[in-house]
């Protein structure tokens, strides 16, 4: 089932809940009529029951939806504008507490829109909630095929943390067991030994921000040269808290906004199935890091209009 919760602070440039339900029947009746161009859906997901730091992720969504409306639907840099289709399609229930339940929701959720070849766009809430994402994708795609493409502070790839096994500082240690093609990490720079232990062994490529700031040119290659399906998961901590504080684990020497749209630039253009974009605990409006999280959405549908790439 379809959740439908109207929410009157949609995010910008979203169709609204009439052209969703016309949509859906227009496909209905033609099934097997590709679409041109693709179509998103954006799903907020307001769970933070496994912060263990900063709290407030459950803000996420609605402050993300209205600091979308900061911006306008053109890109001057890029000479872009927004002309593929988002609906958003209001929050995900959530059982706060209750990770098993929230995760059933939001796979059952994410998998309808897979079914009717929409991609989801989902805004945590905490990190944890990719992990449902990435298991819907696997009824639709081929894992081995798939390249998760992770920015963030931390690895978050230990086996258990404070003896929780689903939580937003091993998701991608459940991710990783689900068995994606290839996992590359992008702006660590906080990890347990045994996390970077983990991530050696495996052969899990990762870049520090370091090595962003260093050397972003060489990264772009890499991240250019991905083939086939991409997961894009972002957690705003990837950003320096100087631009982005409002997050669970504000961690200093991060990227800037600035290195991140570059990335957002060269990663919108692969072939993205699905995205989320969590961690953000803003809960006022014009929040520094509920801007950034709307602008890398913006600038990611912007760039559509320019992609080349076929499912
Ligand atoms: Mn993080």
């Amino acid at each position: 089932m379809l959740f439908y919760t109207h929410n009157p602070s949609q995010f910008a440039f979203s169709k609204d809940e009439n052209d969703f339900k016309n949509y859906i029947s227009s496909l209905s009746k033609n099934r097997k009529e590709p679409t041109k161009k693709p179509v998103f859906a954006l799903l907020g997901v307001p769970f933070d029951s496994t912060t263990t730091y900063r709290s407030g992720a459950r803000f996420g969504p609605s402050a993300v939806r209205e600091a979308s409306h900061n911006f306008e639907n053109y890109h001057l840099s890029w000479d872009c504008s927004i002309d593929s289709t988002i609906f958003d399609l209001g929050n995900v229930q959530v059982s706060h507490g209750n990770f098993k339940k929230t995760c059933s929701n939001l796979l059952e959720t994410v998998s309808d829109l897979l079914a009717y070849d929409i991609k989801p766009i989902v805004v945590g809430g905490e990190h944890t909630i990719s992990y449902a994402v990435v298991k819907a994708l696997k009824a639709y795609k081929n894992l081995n095929e798939l390249t998760i493409v992770h920015l963030d502070a931390h690895m978050d790839i230990a086996d258990s943390y404070m003896g929780v096994k689903y939580s937003h500082a091993t998701v991608m240690r459940r991710i990783f067991e689900l068995k994606p093609g290839r996992l590359i990490q992008v702006g660590v720079r906080s990890s347990s030994y045994e996390e970077k232990e983990f991530v050696q062994e495996m052969e899990i490529e990762y870049y520090t921000s370091a090595e962003v700031n260093d050397n972003l040119n060489s990264l772009l290659k890499v991240l250019d040269s991905i083939n086939g399906p991409v997961y894009l998961s972002i957690d705003l901590d990837v950003i320096d808290p100087s631009e982005a504080p409002s997050v669970g684990n504000p961690t200093p020497c991060g990227i800037n906004s600035q290195q991140l749209e570059e990335l957002i630039k060269i990663l919108a253009l692969k072939q993205v199935v699905a995205m989320d974009i969590v961690e953000v605990s803003a809960d006022k409006i014009g929040d520094l890091t509920s801007i950034n999280a709307a602008k890398i959405i913006l600038d990611f549908l912007c760039l559509q209009g320019k992609s080349s790439h076929q499912d």
